[in-house]
């Protein structure tokens, strides 16, 4: 019995990557130093590994942005539109993808016209809040060995000295997860060119001593058709061969095998890892399966979630699993632990109750120490982790600060009607009308201005106690005012507060609701060097006080043109949080609608015309396989109406959605029946707005205008031609004008400048419509 992780959080304990990188991008420090602290991260992370007792350190897991980038530069498949030629140093070349470079250094204004190349696209990692970046091939892609990084990694391992296990992304699941440049363009064609490349990295991490190599092909959770498991079947055969002495586990996670798991036990490798926290249904089946001389790996800790594991359950099955298949054995968590913050329990912020409860990375190494002593026989010497386990799963289960009878019972109670708005939206549509008087193509902005440096210090300020509560709001109240101000300025027709006074828009709500917990250090990597912590949603969701009214209320009162409510919709909440593994999703998310519902309700009643219910992530959280698509839409449109339903026919509720395509989830985006969705579109070029148009979106849209993801000003011109394309697309009625995002991350003087254009942009579509007006 061995044990072993798939991977480990990279960002350290203090986000001591995350300071780093920084740091070195703002030229205050450079490549060694920053090279030092990544290699300090991790030496400490393996050692966390050694002492936990694990056979292997995980190596290769590591990524100063992410590991799939790392991949793009270890196989030479750099994009061409980056015009390298080779002589850069690879980690400016690495950041260049990554962020985007300029080609020369540009001065203030200097006009040259030069547009620098893009950043590679940014896409989330399966159902994760992790972002990738994604590999762009086409016809002239070619592949090069560049294992310098890589096997120094190794050599550092080995230098400690612990026993390396090098972790890969499999060569169809790089194929997969990349793009093709070019329409029409069939990625899977490379394997070929790929496999050779693969075959030369096995030979020389061989070379180096590595004796285990994990190739992660989370595509076996998809729905494949046969050509991508013919590919399964022709990369492993021939990689199987390359080097006899090293053992390949093939690794998957997040989602059950189903129509691919005959393929996967079958596929000539040495080990197989499944998910038996996402699966537990197909793990005896695996065990009966899966030749007997190989080994299997069972992914039994959660690794996507940060609850202490039940570990006596646990033993049960992995006993079952012995029973089957005698030794050859594997314990690891279910994934990769990037998922889930560095450590927990000792959080300064969860109070001592609740931090019993969870377990973070580190814990979760305890967790497999404790596992494999158990099973070697020695369940003695672990008797008392066992027990303290058993008993902090107990005082979770029993604890009343978990259930709230009043909640279940506003959900049993719950009239059949409460998810459906009083009347369709043709008669919506008409009260909205007479009551907001907006202009044909009405112009607005998605929510947030920019959160200034004064911003996060008088909140930083407040959360330390410095500032009292009084003086903190009227601080917020003069940022508010100024948005205000600045959107009548610039003729805005629907304003917005701005949401000075909000940190993340999920920590926001969670802060204010009960059943939510927050801790101070549970960092989770989102992208590159930027984090999230997520909130811990441990109990019945509800809610005490109204959370936002006193500021809409506020801002609505220092303007006549119409003030948006903003809130952030149910099923973003639940995919932004830690939940409760006790009982369903789809029951956590009513519980959270529920409370955004009373939200609409209070805002209604205070005079705000107009609710924006975000939901950026309700394509995320979509299952891997179709066949669950259906239910998951289900409940999850059906909590986003429980929320808006609430108000009369006159009350215009909107929503928005972003980082993702949404077309193949057009019905249940009509199903979530807002007056008015507004998305973002100009990234693709309204090409995204097409689905929308063939498939006859019913209400409102506001496509974005203007990417807000770059500080460049935009024109009135592009806006126009964007807003020429869209009309083509989405009757002029129906029309509103937008930027594709939130402004949070932006500066005033950028803000103003690209708004002012959109409103001209605006105007000369009016005229363009009613030349007599
Ligand atoms: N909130 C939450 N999840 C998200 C987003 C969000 N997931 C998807 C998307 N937006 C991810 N994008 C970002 C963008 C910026 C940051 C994190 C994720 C960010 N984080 C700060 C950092 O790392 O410095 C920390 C934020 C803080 O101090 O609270 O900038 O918007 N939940
Ligand atoms: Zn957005």
């Amino acid at each position: 019995i061995k044990t072993h992780v798939l991977g480990f959080p990279r960002i350290g304990a203090q986000r001591e990557l995350k300071f780093a990188l920084e740091r070195h991008w703002r030229g205050e420090i450079d490549t060694d130093t920053l090279e030092a602290t990544a290699a300090r991260l991790r030496a400490a992370h393996w050692r966390l590994q050694q002492q936990a007792g694990l056979d292997f350190v995980a190596v290769g897991d590591f990524a100063l942005y992410d590991h799939v980038a790392s991949l793009i530069q270890l196989f030479g498949c750099e994009p061409a539109r980056f015009g390298f030629d080779g002589s850069e140093p690879p980690l400016q070349r690495y950041f260049a993808m990554a962020r985007g470079a300029p080609t020369h250094a540009h001065a203030e204004g200097c006009g040259c016209g030069a547009t620098d190349p893009q950043a590679l696209e940014m896409t989330k990692w399966f159902d994760t809040n992790y972002h990738y970046l994604v590999p762009e091939f086409d016809e002239a892609t070619a592949f090069s060995l560049h294992a310098e990084r890589l096997l120094a990694e190794v050599g550092e391992a080995i230098a400690l000295p612990a026993s390396p296990k090098v972790v890969l992304l499999g060569p169809v699941s790089f194929l997969h997860l990349g793009k093709s440049k070019v329409a029409g363009f069939d990625r899977l064609g490379l394997l070929e060119r790929l496999l050779p490349v693969y075959e030369q990295l096995l030979l020389r991490l061989a070379a180096r001593g590595v004796t285990c190599v994990q190739l992660d092909e989370p595509v076996l959770g998809l729905d494949l058709d046969e050509r991508w498991q013919q590919a399964l079947r022709s990369a492993y055969a021939r990689l199987a061969t390359a080097e006899p002495q090293q053992q390949l586990l093939l690794a998957t996670y997040f989602s059950p095998l189903q129509q691919n798991l005959a393929l996967a036990c079958e596929l000539p490798v040495g080990g197989l890892h499944v998910d038996a926290v996402r699966a537990p249904e197909e793990l005896l089946d695996v065990a009966r399966r899966l030749p007997r001389e190989r080994v299997l790996s069972v992914g039994i800790i959660d690794g996507r979630n940060v609850w202490r594991a039940d570990l006596d359950a646990a033993l049960a099955r992995l006993r079952e699993v012995l029973e089957l298949r005698g030794g050859r054995l594997w314990v690891a968590p279910s994934c990769s632990l990037l998922h889930v913050p560095l450590r927990l329990r000792d959080d300064a912020a969860v109070d001592g109750e609740l931090r019993l409860w969870l377990a973070g990375a580190e814990e979760k190494l305890d967790e497999l120490r404790v596992l494999k002593r158990a099973l070697w026989g020695d369940e003695a010497s672990v008797a008392a982790e066992l027990a303290a386990s058993r008993a902090a799963r107990a005082a979770r289960a029993a604890s009343p600060r978990v259930r709230r009878v009043a909640v279940a019972e506003r959900l049993r109670a719950l009239p059949a009607e409460a998810d459906r708005r009083a009347s369709p939206f043709a008669v919506r549509q008409q009260a909205q009308r007479e009551r907001l008087q907006l202009p044909a193509f009405p112009t607005t902005t998605i929510g947030s201005f920019p959160q200034t440096a004064e911003i996060r210090a008088a909140r930083a300020a407040f959360k330390r106690g410095e500032l009292d509560e009084a003086a903190y709001r009227e601080a917020m109240q003069r940022e508010i005012a100024l948005a205000v101000h600045r959107q009548e300025e610039l003729g805005l027709d629907m304003l917005v507060h701005g949401e000075a006074e909000r940190n993340d828009m999920v920590e926001y709500f969670g802060e204010q609701l009960d059943g939510f917990a927050f801790t101070a250090n549970g960092w989770v990597q989102s992208y590159g060097s930027r984090c999230v912590k997520p909130p811990l949603l441990y109990g019945d969701v509800a809610r005490p006080r109204a959370m936002t009214v006193e500021w809409s209320r506020y801002a609505q009162g220092l303007t006549p043109r119409p003030m948006k409510g903003m809130l952030t919709g149910p099923i973003t909440i639940l995919q932004w949080s830690f939940v409760r593994d006790d009982q369903a999703r789809a029951d956590t998310a009513l519980q959270i609608a529920l409370a955004i519902r009373d939200e609409v309700a209070d805002l209604e009643q205070a005079g705000i015309a107009a609710i924006q219910i975000d939901e950026p992530a309700i394509r995320e959280g979509l299952p891997l396989r179709r066949a669950q698509w259906d239910a998951y839409l289900g409940w999850a449109t059906c909590a986003f109406r429980i929320a808006a339903s609430p108000v009369r026919d006159d009350t215009q509720i909107h929503t928005h959605m972003c980082y993702a395509e949404f077309n193949d989830i057009l019905p249940a985006i009509a199903a979530m029946d807002a007056d008015v969705i507004t998305i973002e579109t100009s990234r693709s070029d309204m090409e995204l707005l097409r689905g929308f148009g063939s498939f006859r979106y019913p209400n409102e849209i506001g496509p974005g205008v203007y990417d807000i993801h770059s500080p460049r000003v935009p024109g009135r011109g592009e806006m126009l031609r964007l807003l020429r394309k869209a009309a083509e697309v989405i009757p002029a009625d129906r029309l509103w004008i937008n930027p594709d995002c939130g402004l949070k991350t932006r500066q005033w003087p950028e803000v103003t400048a690209a708004l002012k254009e959109m409103v001209e942009a605006a105007r000369e579509l009016r005229a363009a419509a009613s030349p007599q007006g």
